[in-house]
């Protein structure tokens, strides 16, 4: 079993649950960032119209550079004091314009060869949010339940019961600019549009282990996923459109696995949400 979490109360809380709620940024660093922000020019000014903000789908490569290396900065030493072992693979931020921004419901992709090993979003708030500016909202225990990968070209294993996630599952977790939340990236995740006339910002880390290979799960055909190697540098310099689209001849792969993603229904979602320690502890162990 990975020890994920430095503190133990926090590793046994994350592996029943699938996130912590944790304190990170001072005020001095959230006001830095909101500054340096400001001096950033991405392609789309932070205000795609009809959307949201991020940096990994924005065109300007310099600007997601940029991006990288300030998040890094800062987040480095947090990352080292709440986790063992693990690194920064990509990070954004995510601006929600006035009025708009709504999320698709989603798994973040797997981002590592083995999708039974755990990455971790840092995922922290610049601005203080609740649920109708768009603070984030989780589906507790959902983590690890069903072997799906959520990848480009390949719908999401509960498509059918959306509705349902939102009215009977995703909770909001109202936070203070500068805390966090750290979740297991297969937790289910959302977030509703910014209902304010401010815009709200966030910041997601992905961290995955040191030791783990770094992957882009690629589906080739129906049948099987290639997993092709996909680092720091992969994600900076790939353009959103080049991982929906043909396969890139300079692409690494690291393997295949086969495609056993299918779509549940909302009462086989809600015996394995109810089964969920019992099926991770096999996976754990
Ligand atoms: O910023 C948001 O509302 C959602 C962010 C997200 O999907 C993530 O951190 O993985
Ligand atoms: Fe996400």
């Amino acid at each position: 079993m990975r020890q994920i979490f430095q503190d133990n109360d926090l590793q046994k809380s994350f592996l029943k649950k699938g996130y912590v709620q944790v304190p990170m940024l001072s005020s001095t660093q959230v006001m830095y960032l909101l500054e340096e922000i400001a001096k950033l020019r991405p392609y789309d000014n932070f205000a795609p119209k009809n959307s949201y903000h991020c940096s990994f789908l924005d065109p300007n490569l310099e600007y997601k550079r940029q991006t990288y290396n300030l998040i890094r900065g800062i987040f480095t030493p947090f990352v080292n004091e709440y986790l063992v072992g693990y690194e920064i693979l990509n990070c954004n931020f995510y601006v929600k314009p006035p009025h708009t921004g709504e999320f698709q419901i989603h798994q973040n992709w797997p981002a590592i060869a083995d999708i039974n090993d755990t990455t971790v979003t840092i995922w922290c708030p610049l601005v203080d949010v609740i649920e109708s500016n768009g603070a984030i909202q989780v589906v507790a225990g959902s983590h690890k339940i069903l072997p799906h990968i959520e990848a480009p070209n390949s719908p999401p294993y509960f498509v059918n019961f959306q509705e349902a996630l939102i009215e009977k599952y995703l909770k909001p977790f109202p936070m203070k600019a500068g805390e966090a939340i750290i979740f297991d990236d297969g937790l289910i995740h959302w977030s509703r549009k910014n209902d304010s006339d401010q815009s709200r910002i966030a910041i997601q880390i992905l961290c995955i282990p040191s030791d783990a290979t770094p992957t882009f799960f690629f589906k080739e055909c129906e049948e099987r996923f290639e997993l092709i190697h996909a680092d720091s540098e992969f994600f900076l310099t790939s353009h959103v459109s080049d991982l929906y689209g043909d396969r890139k001849p300079d692409w690494k792969s690291v393997g295949f696995v086969k495609n056993q993603n299918r779509l549940i229904t909302e009462e086989e979602f809600a015996k394995l949400l109810k089964n969920g320690e019992e099926i991770r502890s096999q996976i754990y162990s």
